[in-house]
């Protein structure tokens, strides 16, 4: 189906993006339209402009500020994936975005608009959430940041509210105690059931750890059950198996054509337990 006819505009500065934004309620943001544009196409969406972040100097790097690597919303997947600084400080994304479809894809599709968009079958929206990182938004009230935690609250919802531009995901670095397990029918394709856990030893006997899921259930979220019996304890592989089947009991799975509820919720069982497994390994 071809687009409705629409405006279309490309400003320069992050403030422009935002004046655009608030001076237009049906005014929308494109990165590079791979989901946006198949929407419209659908008439799901229907916007009176579109505001095309690609002229805007700076969203496209990659920098450690401290202990945190920023990048910055229209770093693309392929980007992430050659970045030296990714490589080095968040190999759980590096790991995650190899499974991000093919190379086309790859090469245009951008972090900012996977987050924005909140599919619970995104790599990125996994990543962010497991590693406890935050995005900043703007827009004409000004500038705020959002933690992952409270981010990602449904199918394809989040808490950016339509006037703000997100400029920033910011992630802690992260180099050991992390595992990242996907299940889907070829690489490439979306998975059917995503895992990434993050397992801190502060001090060998109190680990902390974030347990999250993706693909088979509504939206990104932590597994709060499987996190209580991993946190405290001292890691055993024993406990990898007492907190997948409880965390993979605990959640309410999608049943689709690519597999029923109860599918999914046998493959999350052992996908967890990999997964936490293997971030126990590399404490
Ligand atoms: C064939 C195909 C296969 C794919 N496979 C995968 C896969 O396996 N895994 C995966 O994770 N993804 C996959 N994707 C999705 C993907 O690569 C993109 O990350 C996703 O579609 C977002 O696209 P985009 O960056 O072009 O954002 P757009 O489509 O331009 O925008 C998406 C939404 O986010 C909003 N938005 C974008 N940027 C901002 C911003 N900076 N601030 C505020 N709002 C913003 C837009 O208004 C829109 O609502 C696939 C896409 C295609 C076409």
């Amino acid at each position: 189906m071809k687009l409705p006819a629409l405006k279309y505009t490309a400003p320069t500065s992050v403030e422009e993006a935002c004046d655009l934004l608030a001076a237009d309620e049906d005014a929308k943001i494109i990165a590079a339209g791979q989901s946006l544009i198949p929407i419209m196409a659908m008439r799901l969406a229907r916007p009176s402009v579109l505001i095309d972040l690609a002229r805007i100097p700076g969203l496209t790097d990659i920098d450690e500020v401290g202990d945190y690597v920023r990048l910055g919303s229209m770093v693309t997947h392929a980007n992430i994936l050659n970045s030296p600084v990714v490589a080095r400080n968040l190999p759980m994304m590096a790991e995650a975005g190899r499974n991000i479809a093919h190379a086309q894809v790859r090469n245009r599709g951008t972090i900012g608009g996977s987050v924005a968009h909140g599919d619970a079958a995104g790599e990125w929206p996994l990543v962010l959430l497991a590693l406890d990182g935050m995005v900043e938004v703007q827009s004409v009230r000004g500038r705020r940041t959002i933690d992952a935690d409270d981010l990602f609250i449904g199918p394809f919802m989040t808490t950016i509210a339509d006037d703000e531009v997100l400029t920033d995901i910011w992630i802690p670095s992260r180099r050991a105690g992390w595992g990242y397990g996907e299940f889907a029918r070829r690489l490439g394709d979306y998975g059917i059931v995503n895992v990434a856990v993050a397992l801190s030893t502060d001090g060998i006997d109190t680990p902390h750890a974030r347990v999250t899921i993706g693909a088979a259930v509504g939206k990104v979220q932590r597994i709060p059950v499987a996190e209580e019996i991993l946190n405290g304890a001292e890691f055993a592989p024993d406990l990898a198996d007492e907190a997948s089947m409880a965390g993979a009991e605990s959640l309410s799975y999608i049943s689709d054509m690519h597999g029923s509820a109860e599918y999914r919720r046998g493959l999350a069982r052992e996908l967890i337990r990999r997964t936490i497994v293997e971030a126990g390994v590399r404490t």
